[in-house]
């Protein structure tokens, strides 16, 4: 996560409130770059990707959950090593051709750096679970050293993030033990969210094509 710049260096970050201000810091810029894109967007095509995009630091609670749920300690450096979604933003999109567009927008930056991507889109979890996350380094500038933080995206659309929310209550209130009938029925709103996702983009594009066609002919 972290890389040396100048005289500092940072093999790890030994302390809670240095880590939850880079963490803090890194959404801060993050959430600056999707709206200017998101601005640059709207400038170059009059069409707005992005329906909200909603940023996170995890709780410390969480963490802890997470780290043990995976066989670790809950020291500050197995939290930088191992938690990758101490740091999240969600970006809410309409239609699953901007997921891809947006996320494609984000790996071309020179200012951020790529780790990791999941395409939970193209291959749903085993839940029903569909969006696309992406792990990146954003580099914090502080007065004496440049710290690489790393911030997880989930990019989705309206319908995938309100199964995704619902699914998530639904599955806390069980703590992953929910009867299979449940389960089962909750894989089966994911596929009609497909199904939904899939016709919502085929109406849009027969919008596009008979506005354009209004339009030639006016
Ligand atoms: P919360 O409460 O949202 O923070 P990794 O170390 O990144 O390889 P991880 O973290 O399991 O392993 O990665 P993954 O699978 O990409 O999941 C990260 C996040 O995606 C989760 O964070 C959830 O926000 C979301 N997610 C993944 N699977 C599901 C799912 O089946 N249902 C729902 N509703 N959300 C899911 P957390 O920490 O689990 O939860």
């Amino acid at each position: 996560m972290l890389r040396k710049i100048q005289e500092r260096e940072y093999d790890a970050i030994e302390d809670w409130e240095t880590l939850i201000f880079l963490y803090r810091s890194a959404l801060r810029e993050i959430e600056t770059k999707i709206m200017i894109l998101n601005d640059e967007f709207q400038q170059t095509h009059r069409y707005n990707p992005i329906e909200h995009v909603k940023a996170r630091l995890k709780t410390p609670e969480s963490i802890v959950k997470k780290l043990r749920a995976n066989g670790h300690e809950s020291t500050i450096a197995n939290m930088v090593r191992y938690v990758n979604d101490i740091a999240g933003i969600r970006i809410t999109c309409s239609f699953t051709s901007d997921i891809y567009q947006l996320a494609d927008m984000i790996a071309k930056r020179t200012d951020l750096k790529v780790l990791n991507l999941k395409d939970y889109i193209q291959h749903p979890k085993e839940s029903g679970y569909q969006s696309y996350h992406m792990i990146v380094a954003v580099p914090i500038f502080l007065s004496d050293s440049v710290v690489d933080t790393k911030v997880e995206i989930q990019i989705r659309t309206i319908a995938q993030d309100f199964w995704a929310s619902l699914e998530h209550k639904i599955a806390y209130k069980f703590e992953g033990n929910a009867p299979s009938y449940i389960s089962r029925e909750l894989k089966e709103c994911a596929r009609i969210v497909e199904k939904l996702d899939e016709k919502m983009l085929s109406l849009n594009n027969a919008i596009v094509k008979a506005k354009a066609l209004q339009d030639q002919n006016a």
